[in-house]
């Protein structure tokens, strides 16, 4: 198994591996190893049916059942479709997930990490980029650091600053999941680092402000995240699985390419944890 760096700011890719077969205890150590050092993973040549990714991604902690039921699957229903024609929209073509965020924050426990294995790509691009939020917290200004100590933020699944489209739930669906908050400043408990943990998708308003002053606080974090020096683009080969940390990372699809060709994506998610 090789592991090499695939930019400055955050990812590695790894090879010489198959992850539909056991994987030895020392190479399980040494891809956990990777993932804390690059936060991003891009692990090449996996060519996994659904029921065998779910169990692979057990390498990496326990999967759990999709809460969309249209979007999973029934032999494998840790395993879910993102696709660019979305189930719900009858054949039209849609890039998801196409603004920053982080998977999951509307839940009280946000999945840890995220699996996502390519299994159909366009010619060219359909890429996803990647933010680094420990470098953001780094690099904040002191002021700005200061004033978001000890700070929460309101997330919902439909948010009233919601930018990318969201799939419709049934009332059932909706109920699991009631609006939760979570800390700006989130410390990841295997690295013990802190990083900034915002979603502009799904962070409603900053807890205990009023609409103006937390819009205000939260387009000053978004635009000092998205700069491009804390990013990394990914574009994919064939058989791509990336593994990415949503405690200490953003993500977004990249939308520039030709919708009118096919990609599909499986998608783990792990079990999550209360961010502190
Ligand atoms: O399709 C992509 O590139 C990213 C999709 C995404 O945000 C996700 O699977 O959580
Ligand atoms: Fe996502």
């Amino acid at each position: 198994m090789k592991i090499e760096p695939l930019s400055d700011v955050l990812g590695a890719a790894v090879s010489g591996i198959d992850l539909g077969r056991p994987v030895a205890p020392e190479d399980k150590r040494a891809l956990h190893d990777a993932l804390a050092d690059h936060l991003v993973l891009c692990i090449r040549g996996q060519d996994l049916e659904p029921p065998v990714f779910a169990e692979a991604a057990r390498l990496f902690g326990p999967p759990k059942k999709y809460t969309t039921r249209r979007d999973r699957l029934d032999d494998a229903p840790e395993v879910s479709i993102v696709s660019n024609r979305p189930p719900s929209l009858e054949g039209k073509p849609l890039v998801q997930a196409k603004h920053w965020h982080t998977d999951d924050s509307y839940l009280a426990k946000p999945a840890t990490l995220t699996l996502l294995l390519a299994k159909t790509l366009p010619d060219s691009g359909g890429d996803t980029e990647f933010i680094n939020c420990y470098e953001v917290l780094d690099a904040l200004p002191e002021v700005t650091r200061e004033r978001i100590e000890g700070l929460r933020a309101v997330h919902k699944y439909r948010s009233r600053r919601n930018q990318s489209w969201v799939a419709k739930r049934s009332a059932e669906e909706l109920a699991e999941t009631p609006p939760v908050d979570h800390p700006l400043i989130r410390t990841h408990p295997k690295s013990g680092r802190q990083s900034l943990y915002i979603n502009p998708n799904r962070i409603d308003h900053i807890d205990g402000w009023n609409e103006a002053e937390s819009d205000a606080l939260l387009d000053e974090l978004y635009d000092f995240a998205f700069q491009p020096r804390f990013q990394y683009r990914h574009r994919y080969e064939a058989g791509d699985l990336i593994v990415w940390d949503n405690r200490c990372t953003m993500h977004r699809a990249n939308a520039d390419y030709d919708i009118d060709q096919l990609r599909v994506m499986h998608r783990v998610m792990l079990e999550g944890e209360v961010p502190v």
